[in-house]
């Protein structure tokens, strides 16, 4: 244990020689982007290890959202949860959707499918949930709202790589899924992103469009953009898929630890794994009711700090409360209840496969104490 500064994540890397000898294939070929041996090879493996028939590689998550939407044409109003990080609704405005919030349910701070119904007007063309830290959405009810409105369902699944339910994976879900692969998620390939689908004709549209909307040479399909992975990103993922496994079973065992120190704690509750789910871990929230425990979230976030410890407030602001949306008319706090309770007490703690033991313990004594 030493008292370096600890943040929020730290990125598990791949060993460096296995990298090395793959970077040599790639300056001996010249094939460095669009589309080459290794980018075909992560596309292949990833459904394989996902259990997903097709997937579509991006160079963040961002891009791999604009681009679902632009793919099925989603246009007028999109519901969605304003709990989660911004690049969710940054992705409908970029595509001209105003979107509409949903407030979040109290068992799992995921899009209270209840509450989707009586947000649907004649522009409503999709519902867009996240699967906040990985957790999955009442997918069933969403899907049966989707079905009698008509409505697309884009799943943000940028927090659940590898997330199943009774033995298959939640990406499957809905018309489209998106993924992040950001250096501060579970599985990562330095920046990254990917759309999940079932459907072949639309993986060749998806591909088209993160190409410039290029199907030939000649031929210009829509309004695509430039969001392809690389080659020296798809090797390095080749190569995170191979201790994946291993990197969910050590963060498993820091969330367990946290949970038993922290299970008499009056005032702080956390996220159980929920029946069913094969979990990832890519976050360990708690959320300190100030009344119970005594002192507020920042007062803890803050005295965390002092310490070198850099805990962060995923997710707050809730996205309906910035600048850019809090005019919105369902952006409006008395619509949003337990979200606004929620944002005001979340803590994410530090959580990666290195972190030692020691630590979360020296962590969880500070905020007892
Ligand atoms: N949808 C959802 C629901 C998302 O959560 C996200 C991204 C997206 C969509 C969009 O996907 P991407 O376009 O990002 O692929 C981070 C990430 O940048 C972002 O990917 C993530 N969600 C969001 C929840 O968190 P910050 O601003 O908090 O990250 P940052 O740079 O402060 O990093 C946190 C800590 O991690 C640092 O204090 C130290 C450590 N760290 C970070 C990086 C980048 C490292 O040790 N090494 C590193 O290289 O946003």
């Amino acid at each position: 244990m030493t008292n370096k500064p600890i943040y929020v994540t730290q990125p598990s890397l791949p060993i460096l020689q296995e990298y090395n000898e793959l970077l040599k294939q790639i300056w001996e070929s010249k094939h460095i982007a669009n589309n080459g041996p290794f980018h075909r090879q992560f596309e292949k493996e990833l459904c394989n290890y996902l259990k997903i028939p097709y997937i579509s590689l991006f160079s963040n998550g961002t891009l791999a959202l604009i681009t679902a939407l632009q793919a099925l044409r989603i246009t007028g109003e999109v519901i969605t949860t304003p709990y989660s990080f911004v690049a969710t609704t940054h992705a409908l405005h970029w595509n001209g959707i105003k979107p509409v919030f949903c407030d979040i349910n109290e068992h799992d701070y995921n899009i209270n499918a209840d509450k989707i119904e009586a947000l649907i007007t004649p522009k409503t063309t999709a519902i867009m949930p996240v699967h906040v830290y990985g957790n999955p959405c009442d997918n069933n009810k969403i899907q049966k709202i989707a079905d009698i409105y008509g409505l697309k369902i884009i799943y943000d699944a940028a927090h659940a790589f590898g997330v199943e339910k009774n033995g298959e994976s939640i990406l499957n879900w809905g018309d489209l899924s998106i993924l992040s692969f950001h250096a501060t998620k579970t599985f990562n390939t330095v920046e990254g992103g990917a759309i999940v689908t079932k459907d072949e004709i639309l993986k060749t549209r998806i591909d088209y469009l993160k190409n410039f909307g290029f199907a030939d040479e000649t031929t210009v399909i829509g309004y695509g953009i430039n969001a392809k992975m690389n080659e020296l990103i798809a090797a390095y993922g080749l190569l995170q898929l191979k201790t994946i496994d291993e990197n969910i079973r050590k963060r498993q065992d820091k969330v367990n630890l946290y949970r038993n120190l922290f299970q008499n704690t009056k005032g702080i509750t956390f996220l159980p794994d929920f029946e069913n789910i094969k979990h990832n871990y890519t976050y360990f929230p708690i959320f300190i009711d100030k009344n119970k425990f005594g002192k507020t979230r920042d007062e803890v976030y803050n005295l965390l700090k002092e310490h070198n410890i850099y805990a962060r407030r995923y997710f707050y602001p809730l996205i309906s409360q910035f600048n850019a949306y809090k005019e919105l008319p369902t952006a409006a706090k008395e619509n949003l209840p337990v979200a606004t309770q929620i944002t005001e007490q979340v803590l994410s703690l530090p959580l990666f496969a290195e972190l030692e033991n020691e630590n979360i313990q020296r962590i969880v004594k500070i905020i007892n104490e």
